[in-house]
């Protein structure tokens, strides 16, 4: 770690400012003291999110935690990450027949998102950087259920590229399956670390689709989500399905399950609703078309500060993009600090390569 970066650290605390926010090392001094004040190890496992800077100058306990600096692996370049993506968006290609021809796009982007929805702000504890989804106890949370054919999927990537960090790959997967997806271009960062397995959260972190409005708000509060971000965040829900088996849910959210769209808007607003119950005891929103949505679906529709934005989206896809893509990378990045000098990648699409 570079003295630069402690002093910015330092410097966002005595100024009082949200530490958490990733763009916490924007240039307050120059980066290019490479001191080794600090230990320079990212890959130490007591980088797990201590407050270490806490005891700086008598600071109270009250002081925002330490964010998880990001380390690019060694030598690799946005080109190296270019590669990883093309190997993921060919194997999507070729094991199209997965889930009865949905492919894996939608299960990657769900792996991508409960990789990182383990975060609690207040803490740093949990999220995307230190890939504990790999660690057995991560994998079973039965909130993770399905996710193991995302992880499966993966396991020949990681053995064709092993230099890269797991909290990279769970991520990378994600941004490439929803730009292979018609989705929008999602600028990402590298350099998140491999923790040992005593950093995996506790299961329970994810939260449970049988409820509404109230929950919803306040289980995304964790992250420090707006209104807005939380109703962009869940329109991912035009891709992929349920699965009685993982979820004691059934169903498609809309028709067009393998392309990002604003589908499940336009859907929530015009399909005729019939809330019944499935098999598993769940609640779930039935319509004519063959739709359904889960109750914190449907609570989007119930609350008017959500329905606010449903209707926004229904109405205008590019501004859901936009929302999405932001609401999305903060997602992926929440905790973490990324330092002067990491590259934002913004990746092709295998199309545009052919061009
Ligand atoms: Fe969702 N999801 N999701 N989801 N998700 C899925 C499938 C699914 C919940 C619950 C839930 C987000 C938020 C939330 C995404 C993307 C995203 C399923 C069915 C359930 C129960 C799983 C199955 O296989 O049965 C909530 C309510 C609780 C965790 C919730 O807040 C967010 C933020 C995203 C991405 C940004 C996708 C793509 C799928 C389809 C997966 C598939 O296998 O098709």
């Amino acid at each position: 770690m570079s003295f630069a970066r402690i002093v910015n650290r330092r410097a966002i605390y005595f100024l009082g400012s949200v530490a958490a926010g990733a763009t916490g090392a924007a240039g307050l001094a120059s980066s290019d003291f490479n001191g080794s004040f600090f230990n320079g190890n990212n890959n130490n496992p007591k980088n797990n999110g201590s407050s270490w800077w806490k005891g700086l100058a008598g600071t109270s306990a009250a002081a925002a935690p330490a964010l998880r600096v990001a380390e690019v692996e060694k030598g690799k370049t946005p080109e190296d990450f270019q590669q990883v993506y093309n190997a993921i968006a060919k194997k999507i290609i070729d094991d199209d027949e997965y889930d009865n021809y949905i492919g894996y796009g939608p299960v990657l982007v769900r792996l991508s998102w409960h990789s990182a929805g383990t975060f609690d702000k207040n803490d740093n504890s949990g999220g995307s950087y230190g890939g504990t989804y790999r660690f057995p106890k991560e994998t079973n949370d039965p909130s993770n259920k399905g996710l193991q054919n995302a992880k499966a999927f993966l396991e020949p990537i990681y053995e064709q590229f092993p230099w890269i960090s797991h909290g990279d790959l769970y991520t990378l997967g994600g941004v490439t399956a929803l730009q292979e997806m018609q989705g929008p271009k999602v600028p990402w960062r590298p350099g998140r670390v491999d923790l040992p397995e005593s950093a995996t959260p506790e299961n329970g972190r994810l939260p449970d689709a049988e409820n509404g409005a109230d929950y919803v708000r306040n289980f995304f509060k964790r992250f420090g989500f707006t209104d807005q971000e939380v109703v962009a965040l869940i329109g991912a829900h035009a891709l992929g399905k349920t699965h009685m088996a993982n979820s004691g849910y059934e169903g498609p959210w809309g028709a067009a399950t393998n392309t990002f769209s604003n589908e499940f808007f336009v859907n929530l607003l015009n399909e005729q609703w019939k809330k019944e119950k499935t098999e598993a005891g769940n609640s779930q929103y039935n319509s004519p078309s063959g739709f359904m949505m889960m109750p914190t679906d449907f609570a989007l529709k119930e609350d008017n500060t959500y329905l606010k934005y449903v209707k926004k989206y229904a109405e205008n896809q590019d501004v859901f993009f936009e929302d999405f893509k932001n609401a999305y990378k903060k997602l992926l990045e929440n905790g973490i600090e990324f330092p002067e000098g990491t590259p934002t990648i913004v990746f092709k699409t295998l199309d545009e390569q052919e061009q």
